[in-house]
């Protein structure tokens, strides 16, 4: 596949499969080696062809990087050793007293890099209800460099509007990151909506199988790209050949996976929905849910994620998440098996006493692709459990 068919002329599920997946030149291999050399040689000093030295550029981290860029619309992709460094990598664009304004819920380890790392080195960060333009309008602090958010974010799955947001950014010159982990390029392209940077836990639904931990990261602005760039080779954060394999083979089946994610996760809310058991369900395509309006704008479908809160509390929302068979009780999310878990005590314990807490009755679900009437059984009699 020609580079400019990369990003225009073949639909979505097209492109994961071929983008940056051309046939090995010299034996014909369909597949994608995984290139394990650390160092390339030279025709002369200078003279190489295009990989020197294996931490800089990697012919397997290439294909993912050209398949997931592809994927995001957009013109450079870079891969990263995990979610997080992708997050440390982008915020190491910013300049020591700009401000990072974050969406008020999100990833606890999100904030804890923002938080705890990156604020003691003096870049000052605030909590935002990004729901709330006209209150973004009103209260912008001068210093802000970047606005940070996730839609649908981890783990209350509120929708913000990427374009209304990133036109107020842009008015005031800030950068906008998107964290896509949760919606994937499949349901969700930030950059097409004027976003600036789009970031992924390639752990999540890009691997979709729970074996390999990446991160990944788009951009259109080719100074932006070259800047980003730069640091990924200088802080060396980069993710061995064999992991780019893993993603790059998992994101081939993106579209049919999150098709199967999105209707088992509908099943599911059918389920919850007037339960007596609970308070309240989480999921986008719920009229009532914060920022319904901006998910049916921008997003494909719903997603894979549901939440729900426990009306009788956080004792009974812990043995929820304990009952389930199918369901295995576990950090993390966007995989084939369905996962429970309880967000307060576990993924996002590091954001206890501060604006991004979580509600302690809370329980996210990620919806594998197994049978719905399975899954729908299985947290049926845990709800029973109560
Ligand atoms: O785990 P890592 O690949 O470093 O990615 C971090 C990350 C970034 N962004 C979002 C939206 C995430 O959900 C995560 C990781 N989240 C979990 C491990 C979890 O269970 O929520």
């Amino acid at each position: 596949m020609g580079e400019e068919e990369q990003t225009t002329s073949y639909s979505f599920s097209t492109r994961a499969i071929h983008a940056g997946q051309d046939p090995e030149p010299t034996t014909g291999a369909v597949v994608t080696p995984i290139s394990l050399s650390t160092t390339f040689a030279q025709d002369g000093v200078g003279g190489h062809k295009g990989f020197e030295y294996s931490r800089s550029g990697n012919p397997t981290r290439t294909a993912l990087e050209t398949q997931v860029a592809s994927l995001e619309e957009a013109a450079h992709g870079l891969a990263f050793a995990s979610g997080l460094a992708a997050e440390d990598n982008i915020l190491r664009l910013l300049r020591p007293g700009q401000r990072i304004l974050l969406g008020n819920d999100a990833y606890g380890g999100t904030f804890r890099l923002i938080a705890k790392v990156w604020s003691p080195l003096g870049f000052p960060w605030s909590a935002v209800d990004l729901t709330d333009l006209d209150a973004l309008r009103a209260d912008w602090p001068d210093d802000v460099g970047m606005v940070w958010l996730e839609t649908p974010t981890n783990p209350l799955l509120t929708c913000f509007d990427i374009e209304a947001i990133t036109a107020i950014a842009h008015e005031r010159e800030a950068i906008v990151v998107v964290d896509n982990t949760f919606a994937t390029p499949y349901l969700q392209q930030p950059l097409t909506l004027g976003a600036d940077i789009v970031v992924h836990s390639a752990t999540k639904y890009l691997g979709g199988h729970s074996d390999v931990v990446g991160g990944f990261v788009a951009v259109n602005d080719n100074e932006l790209a070259d800047r980003l760039r730069f640091t990924q080779n200088a802080a060396g954060a980069i993710p061995a050949p064999f992991d780019c394999y893993m993603v790059l083979r998992g994101v081939k089946t993106l579209a049919v996976r999150m098709e199967r994610h999105c209707q088992n996760a509908r099943a599911i809310v059918d389920l919850l929905v007037g339960h007596p058991a609970i308070e309240r369900v989480l999921y986008p395509q719920l009229p009532d849910h914060p920022g319904h309006a901006a998910a049916a704008k921008q997003m494909r479908d719903f997603g894979g994620m549901v939440s729900f809160t426990v009306a009788a509390g956080q004792e009974a929302a812990m043995t929820v998440a304990d009952s389930s068979e199918i369901f295995t009780l576990a950090e993390s999310l966007g995989a084939v098996e369905s996962l429970i878990e309880h967000p307060g005590a576990m993924t996002h314990a590091s954001a206890a006493g501060s604006p991004l807490e979580v509600p302690d009755n809370l329980v996210r679900l990620s919806v594998g692709i197994e049978d719905a009437a399975d899954l729908v059984a299985d947290i049926e009699q845990a709800l029973d459990r109560i």
